[in-house]
C-alpha cells in the first residue's frame, strides 16, 4: 500500500516556489503552518490539494486563519501552529498537553523532527527564506506501518530528503536544521 501522502509547508512569505509541485504531487491534502504571506498562495496551492493552514505572526490581525488547529488525516491527529519552544522540558509538555499524532510548526524556518512520547514535531523549514540556505518542506506519509515525515530541499531532481523519521524508531532526533541524514528511502514523487 502507498499510503496516505500530505504535503507539509510553513513559512512561504508570499512566495511559491515551483518544486513544491513535483514535490507535493499526489497529496492527499497540504498543510501550512503560517507566514503565508497572502490568500493567493492558498488558492494556487489548492490547485493541487485541498489546503488547511493556520496564520503566522506576519500573516496579520485581519487572517481569515486562526493561530491553532487540530485536524486529522486517515485517522492520524495532526495539531498545527506556527511557534514552538523546543526546549526539551517544553516539548515534552505540549506533546502531554497537546495528545496529537504530529505537531506541525514553523517559524525558525530551519527543519526540525523530534519524537517526543507519541507525538511527532515537525518544522518542515521556509519554502521560501530558510535560514539554512536550502528552501525545504515536507512529506508525511501515513500507512499501516505507522507514520513517515521527510523533508525536502526544493530544488531540480526531487526528491532529495533531509530528514526521515518512522514511528517504529521512537526516541531519537534524526535530523536537526541543515543536518543530513543517511540511509532510509525517499518516498515517490
Ligand atoms: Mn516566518
Amino acid at each position: 500500500m502507498a499510503g496516505v501522502r500530505v504535503g507539509l509547508v510553513s513559512d512561504t512569505h508570499g512566495y511559491l516556489d515551483r518544486w513544491l509541485w513535483p514535490l507535493f504531487g499526489g497529496v492527499e491534502r497540504i498543510l501550512h503552518a503560517g507566514d503565508i504571506g497572502g490568500y493567493h498562495l492558498v488558492r494556487e496551492l489548492a490547485t493541487i490539494a485541498p489546503v488547511e493552514a493556520i496564520r503566522g505572526n506576519t500573516d496579520g490581525f485581519h487572517s481569515r486563519y486562526g493561530e491553532l488547529l487540530t485536524t486529522a488525516v486517515a485517522g492520524t491527529s495532526i495539531h498545527i501552529r506556527h511557534k514552538v519552544d523546543l526546549g526539551p522540558a517544553a516539548l515534552s509538555a505540549l506533546a502531554r498537553s497537546i495528545g496529537a499524532d504530529v505537531v506541525l510548526f514553523g517559524h525558525s524556518h530551519r527543519p526540525f523532527l523530534e519524537q517526543r512520547g507519541r507525538t511527532l514535531f515537525v518544522n518542515p523549514g521556509s519554502a521560501t527564506k530558510s535560514r539554512t540556505g536550502t528552501n525545504t518542506a515536507g512529506i508525511l506519509v501515513i500507512d499501516e506501518a505507522g507514520l513517515s515525515v521527510t523533508i525536502h530541499e526544493l530544488r531540480e531532481g526531487l526528491p532529495v530528503y533531509l530528514a526521515q523519521r518512522a514511528l517504529e524508531e521512537p526516541g531519537t532526533t534524526i535530523a536537526r536544521a541543515g543536518e543530513r541524514a543517511s540511509g532510509g528511502q525517499s518516498p515517490a514523487v
